[in-house]
């Protein structure tokens, strides 16, 4: 590998990305290779307060415009701070969630346009895109289900935050946002079904880390 590896986790509420990070993190450490785990909105300084003031459920509403401003904004500073860094030092990034959050969540979800969302992502991350990623496809009632224990419609009495508080309609867009950026990307975007166990999804994740590495190797 010339230089370090990309690879970001997409997916709707509770699909299982934090999981599948910490045992693909496991799996390749075994293996001897150098992984950083990461995460958005977070992973620096600037990051993890803009995650603080964008995922706070009691805090003002906010300007789809604004939420669109903040998400980028911890994204800038966490390529500068920790994936172009870690790249430069050949490491494979794990990260959860990417752009294709942002083209799902504000520009379907939150009706600001996935077209104009993603150029404003392309923008932003000045040609810093992954080699891989791994989108888990949940249906969003079992994956609201998995993350609260409960449904959406009474998460709002249990603190959940901002986003996590939208309804199924909300979710729903997102998986179908989801499903778009895969049909349109399928080299890139490799589809793992989540309704499965967690032992059968991690695998078929290494597979395809496996597969992407001995490419690039
Ligand atoms: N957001 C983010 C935007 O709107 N725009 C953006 O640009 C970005 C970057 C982030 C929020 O911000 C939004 C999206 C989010 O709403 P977060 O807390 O990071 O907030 O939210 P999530 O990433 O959704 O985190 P979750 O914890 O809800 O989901 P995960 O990480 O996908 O799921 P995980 O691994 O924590 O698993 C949830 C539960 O399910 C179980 C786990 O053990 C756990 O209990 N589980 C399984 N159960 C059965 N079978 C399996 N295969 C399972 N896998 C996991």
């Amino acid at each position: 590998m010339g230089r370090g590896v990309f690879i970001t986790f997409e997916g709707g509420e509770g699909a299982g990305k934090s999981s599948l990070i910490e045992e693909v993190a496991r799996q390749l450490a075994s293996d001897g290779i150098q992984v950083v785990k990461t995460r958005e909105p977070g992973s620096t300084h600037l990051g993890e307060h803009i995650r603080t003031l964008l995922l706070n459920h009691t805090s003002q509403p906010v300007s789809p415009y604004a939420e669109l401003c903040l998400f980028l904004a911890a994204r800038a500073q966490h390529i500068q701070e920790v994936i172009v860094p870690s790249l430069e030092r050949r490491k494979v990034i794990l990260c959860d969630r990417y752009n294709d959050s942002t083209i799902a969540y504000q520009g379907a979800a939150r009706g600001l346009g996935m077209e104009k969302v993603e150029s404003i992502c392309e923008f932003i991350c000045q040609g810093v895109q992954p080699h891989l990623t791994l989108y888990l496809d949940i249906d969003p009632a079992v994956g609201l289900f998995r993350a609260r224990g409960s449904s959406p419609e009474i998460a709002g009495e249990r603190g959940y935050d901002r986003i996590e508080v939208e309804g199924l309609e909300f979710h729903s867009k997102i998986r179908k946002a989801f499903l778009e950026i895969h049909e349109k990307d399928p080299a890139r975007v490799h589809l793992l079904d989540a309704s499965q166990k967690k032992e059968i999804v991690c695998a078929e994740a290494m597979k395809a880390i496996r597969l992407l590495l001995g490419s690039l190797a």
